[in-house]
């Protein structure tokens, strides 16, 4: 090992607690850089960032990372020129990670060097610079990085209003930010995907998809393009075939270069025209498996492999949230082209954890990595009614990347409340070993509220009262309001052993819940968030009123004023009957409803300190 080599080692090991290593290296942590780096190490001192610096490329330095260095650049006051520190970017340098989307970062004061194994290489790169510039000053790091998955992003995959226009280009800036490379565009909804699937596009529907596809391209995701024939498709016609290859040509023309067939959520056990009967039997599933794959095997021969930079073909099997082994898997496993991505749920479709066994098992099954289709934090299903769902990306077992392609997270209707448990998603993907939710989640907070720390915490607070992460079943996989939970259980324990000042320290919490929704919407919180959460920050500003009032009812009785008591208690009650009148707009698939805030606690402890009263 050469002497750099050998300290390189060291830094990365310690990253976080290095203090001293070598004559060059600076003392001080470096920030959480998300998603978690594979090899990070403060190798020097931090690097002044002057007024321009000169910006070096080679003739493999990608555009797209090239558009977001100089965008970064300038935010920070800083002319890309001929003078001052020089920045490299390009496809050549040292060190450079043999992964694909792999790429060598490092600051020092002889300059900033990124050099990318491919253009998405280079654009993580500078993804990951953009977190190393604090102030004036850029840390002396030493990044070595690459993804432990290959496909990592989001699919609008949730039945209810798609997403408009203006949800989709956000939510693809911000997959390129958190260097997940995959947008499938899947609306359960949308006419053209599923009811209409054979129907071409207007001239304005193909414009807009245009448009996404030119801004995923330029934020290196993959614009994938999903249609759903299986509710009405007659596999055995030459027309639906070639209605498919239609449908798929003309998003090819925009520049789109990944396609999906899904075949999930209908019914296979009969069939849509009686030629598939003579073609391939009595309806069943082996049969269902046979049509499908033939499908997808045309598909792939026809049209994926011989049109130019298209990517292997994706699927979601009709049978795509168990482990079990089944007629309808045998066909997939025995005949489905070996290049077609298949995707899977967990079990249960909205699994309570995803554990590597069970993806062993199912990539087993279906003779083939699988690529998850993480159904949280969908909130499209009954259980999840009235709800926004803001808890971490969390039991997912590290190891999961030996078995999976990759994770999509089909997220909820709400696009920008989406990203808290999206960002985890992203952060998993691509390093599930060194992924921890306690250390993700308030980064996430933090990127929507700004990185403006009282708005960061106002929204860690409101988070715990969006906590509960609904299962198809009665039990959540993740528990309401944790937090406050613990504060409720903390000061009955005290109040009960006569300890009368915990009643303070929860007064304390309960504003911070009132005062909420207000410093969020002061805050330089995103608007989009602000926006998709309004309903439930309303709700929470009143049960934060309906808490403080109730607490100091409590505080007057056991002061020995009754009459004061009263009066806050039914104060308090009116706050109560208000916060639990107010409803979500009609955003969801479930309609209107009363919206959801820390349900089965704050209710709970209302109701315990009236009695106390
Ligand atoms: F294809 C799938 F992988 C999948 O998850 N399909 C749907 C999905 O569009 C939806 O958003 C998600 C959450 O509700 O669950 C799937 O839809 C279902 C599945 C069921 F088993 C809806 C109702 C069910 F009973």
């Amino acid at each position: 090992m050469t002497r750099r080599r050998a300290l390189f080692a060291a830094a990365v090991t310690v990253a976080a607690t290095l203090t001293t290593a070598g004559p060059a290296a600076a003392s001080g942590t470096l920030p959480t850089v998300s998603p978690t780096p594979q090899q990070i190490g403060r190798t020097s001192a931090d690097v002044p960032l002057p007024s321009s610096v000169t910006l070096v490329t080679d003739a493999g330095t990608d555009p797209a990372a090239k558009d977001l260095l100089t965008s970064v650049l300038r935010e920070h006051g800083v002319t890309p020129g001929r003078h001052g520190l020089t920045i490299r970017l390009g496809s050549a340098g040292k060190d450079v990670p043999e992964q694909a989307e792999g790429y060598a970062l490092s600051v020092s004061r002889a300059g900033i060097t990124i050099a990318g194994r491919d253009g998405a290489g280079q654009y993580y790169g500078v993804q990951t610079l953009r977190q190393l510039i604090a102030g004036r000053v850029v840390r002396g790091a030493t990044v070595r990085d690459w993804p432990n998955m290959p496909l990592r992003g989001s699919i609008e995959g949730f039945y209810g209003p798609p997403w408009t226009t203006a949800d989709r280009l956000r939510q693809i800036a911000f997959l390129g930010e958190v260097k997940a490379n995959t947008y499938i565009y899947s609306a359960k909804d949308d006419t053209y995907l599923r009811a209409r699937w054979r129907d071409p596009y207007p001239a304005e529907e193909l414009a807009t998809l245009g448009q996404l596809a030119r801004s995923a391209a330029a934020h290196h995701v993959e614009f994938t393009y999903a249609l759903s024939p299986g509710v009405s498709i007659c596999f055995s016609s030459a027309a639906d075939v070639a209605a498919v290859e239609a449908k798929f040509q003309s998003v090819y023309d925009l520049g789109v270069r990944s396609f999906s067939l899904p075949f999930d959520d209908i019914s296979y056990t009969k069939w849509n025209c009686d030629a598939d009967q003579a073609a391939f039997g009595a309806p069943g599933q082996a049969a269902a498996g046979q049509a499908q794959v033939s499908l997808l095997n045309t598909i792939t021969e026809k049209f994926a492999k011989t049109h130019d930079g298209v990517r292997p073909l994706q699927t979601v099997p009709t049978e795509y949230s168990d482990l079990k082994d089944s007629p309808y898997k045998t066909e997939l496993r025995t005949h489905l082209d070996p290049s077609v991505v298949v995707q899977w749920t967990g079990t249960d479709v909205v699994p309570p954890s995803v554990t590597t066994d069970e993806a062993a098992q199912v990539s087993t099954v279906y003779g083939r990595k699988v690529f998850l289709w993480d159904n949280y934090p969908v909130n499209d299903y009954g259980q999840s009614a009235g709800r926004l769902l803001l808890a971490p990306y969390a039991q997912r077992e590290a190891g999961l990347s030996r078995y999976l392609d990759g994770i999509v997270s089909n997220p909820m209707n709400q696009e920008a409340a989406s990203e808290v448990a999206e960002f985890g998603a992203a952060d998993f993907a691509w390093n599930d070993a060194g992924y921890s939710p306690q250390r993700s989640w308030p980064q996430a907070l933090a990127r929507l509220a700004g990185d403006d720390p009282r708005a960061t915490a106002a929204l860690t607070v409101f988070a715990d009262l969006e906590h509960l992460a609904p299962t198809f079943g009665p039990t959540p996989w993740q528990p309401q309001a944790p937090v406050l939970a613990a504060k409720a259980a903390n000061f009955w324990q005290r109040w009960h052993a006569g300890d009368h000042r915990a009643l303070y320290d929860l007064r304390a919490y309960a504003v911070r819940i009132r005062d909420a929704a207000d410093v969020i919407r002061d805050g330089r919180v995103q608007s989009a968030f602000v926006t998709d959460a309004g309903p439930w920050l309303d709700a929470t500003a009143l049960w934060g009123a309906a808490l403080v009032t109730r607490l100091d009812a409590l505080a007057a009785a056991s002061h020995g004023d009754q009459a004061k008591a009263d009066r806050l208690t039914s104060a308090a009650d009116t706050l109560v009957t208000r916060a639990t009148a107010v409803k979500t707009g009609n955003t969801n698939r479930w309609g209107i409803h009363q919206a959801l805030v820390g349900d089965g606690v704050l209710d709970t402890l209302l109701g315990q300190l009236r009695e106390q009263a």
